[in-house]
């Protein structure tokens, strides 16, 4: 980040971003109908060690943008077929502003159709012919506020106490990966009489616990199950391509490695269902079972 002016030199500045691209993989999408334009912008980028994919019109971009992960766009505005505004638009269906930004340029930029860009869902825009440092300077900014909002937004979806996700993931993204055509599994989970260890220990170690048993859970899990912290002391697995009886597998193996924390044994109860349409669903059904375990005495896992 820039915070105050000791690049005495352009190319110091230059150079400075760079080296900030050196081992980042940043792709951009370029589109210009020009292939003489097309090759200078691919020079000035990967100069900064950016990677570029290359386009002559917007049909040909939307047909790239498929096949490749890009980080920004950066597109004439006339060209055949489909032009830049068009691009643009087709874009903003799928991206907003900080999932892809677009900076668009033209030799026209005092037309309407340029300047209306800006509101059609452009981040930024430039006039053609256009210094390679500015080029440079504008890219660089807009990666930068992109990915800083993207960290928030992450960071947004994390219980700060013990790293799980939290609600807002559960209701956000969860909810846009559910697909009720895939297999899989959601275990309700509940720390047993958690009340009582803070009670006796204090609410300090109460929280030990929790980040001591998210950690244990971590360990035991795959990469795709994902944890999120529903409550207080009350957890939820969405375990992908598992079927009840796996995932009852996967729990077991859970009570199995939790350890005493702080010398403090405690145990959980769950609940485990593949079946329902929807999520909420699926979360009533494994909770019906949860409070069943507890009924039957706590520590016990039913599916
Ligand atoms: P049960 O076996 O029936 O689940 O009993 P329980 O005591 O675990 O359940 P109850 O719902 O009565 O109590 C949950 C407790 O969890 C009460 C609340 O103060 C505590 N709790 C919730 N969030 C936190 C937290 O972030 N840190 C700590 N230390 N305690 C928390
Ligand atoms: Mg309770
Ligand atoms: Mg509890
Ligand atoms: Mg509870």
């Amino acid at each position: 980040f820039i915070v105050k002016d000791d690049f005495h030199t352009i190319d110091y500045l230059i150079r400075f971003i760079k080296h900030l691209y050196r081992n980042r993989q940043v792709k951009v999408l370029i589109v210009d109908k020009d292939k003489n334009i097309l090759d200078l912008e691919k020079r000035i980028l990967n100069k900064i060690n950016i990677n570029v994919i290359q386009a002559q019109d917007g049909l040909e971009a939307l047909e790239k943008l498929k096949t490749n992960s890009i980080d920004l766009i950066l597109t004439d505005l006339i060209m055949p077929k489909m032009d830049g505004q068009e691009l643009l638009l087709a874009v903003r269906e799928k991206y907003n502003m900080t999932e892809l930004p677009v900076i668009v340029l033209s030799s026209d930029t005092q037309t309407d159709k340029f300047l209306k860009t800006l509101k059609l869902g452009a981040n930024d825009f430039l006039g053609k012919p256009f210094l390679k440092e500015e080029l440079i300077l504008r890219v660089n900014n807009l990666l930068e506020i992109c990915e800083n909002i993207k960290k928030v937004k992450r960071q947004l979806q994390i219980d700060p106490l013990t790293g799980a996700y939290n609600r807002m993931f559960l209701e956000g993204s969860l909810e846009n990966i559910f697909n009720i055509n895939e297999k899989k599994s959601i275990v309700m989970i509940d720390i047993d009489h958690f009340k009582k260890i803070n009670d006796t220990y204090g609410h300090q170690i109460g929280d030990e616990i929790l980040i001591h048993f998210v950690n244990t859970i971590k360990n035991t899990i795959r990469k795709s199950d994902l944890l999120i912290r529903y409550g207080g002391e009350e957890f939820m697995l969405y375990m992908p391509d598992t079927t009840k009886e796996e995932a009852m597998i996967v729990m077991y193996k859970i009570r199995k490695n939790l350890r005493p924390c702080n010398g403090i044994k405690y145990s959980f109860s769950a609940g485990i269902a593949d079946e329902g349409e929807t999520l909420a669903e699926m979360v009533k059904i494994a909770d019906r079972r949860l409070y069943k375990a507890k009924y039957e005495g706590r520590n016990k896992i039913i599916a």
